[in-house]
């Protein structure tokens, strides 16, 4: 089975510009594996009309949705309650609690609701698992996503010096 190409897309969003650092590292891993993504911010609290729109659209351009908030993070479980593609949360870390306000927020979803929950600040990984879950149905993302695992282990040194 294959799927549009077109429509072979990742929703990078946040809750904040402030978030962007981190979730930069999602929009790197994505270009790696050439998978066409589109970043927004979306804030669960400050914008939640955009929160609505977005997610109850988001199955006509998108296959996965990435979704990074920090503090009270209900960003990605808000967007998993209104679509049903797969939803990857990032949990960002904070100044006050250092981020286990954040990963609690994402991971704790009541049981039928769920997202995929990420370590804090751990976007790079995100991004992995949604070019894992395209490459069920996309060859070269596949072949991508093998290299790049194959060459990570490549590069792991036997002795420290
Ligand atoms: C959350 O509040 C955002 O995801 C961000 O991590 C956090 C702080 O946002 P700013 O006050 O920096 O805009 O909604």
């Amino acid at each position: 089975m294959n799927i549009n190409k077109k429509k072979n897309k990742v929703a990078v969003v946040m809750g904040s510009k402030s978030d962007y650092p981190i979730m930069k590292d999602c929009e790197n891993i994505l270009k790696t594996f050439k998978i066409n993504f589109e970043t927004r911010i979306i804030s669960a609290h400050r914008t939640p009309e955009r929160l609505y729109s977005f997610a109850k659209s988001a199955n006509k351009h998108f296959k996965v949705v990435v979704a990074g908030a920090g503090g009270a993070a209900h960003l990605p479980g808000m967007i998993a309650s209104l679509t049903n593609l797969p939803v990857i949360g990032v949990p960002i870390e904070t100044k006050s609690l250092k981020g286990l306000d954040s990963l609690l927020s994402v991971v704790q979803m009541p049981k039928g609701v769920v997202t995929a929950t990420v370590a804090i600040n751990n976007a790079t990984n995100a991004g992995l698992l949604a070019g894992e879950i395209l490459a069920l149905f996309d060859k070269k993302v596949e072949i991508k996503i093998n290299k790049f695992r194959h060459s990570q282990t490549k590069s792991v040194k036997k002795r420290p010096k």
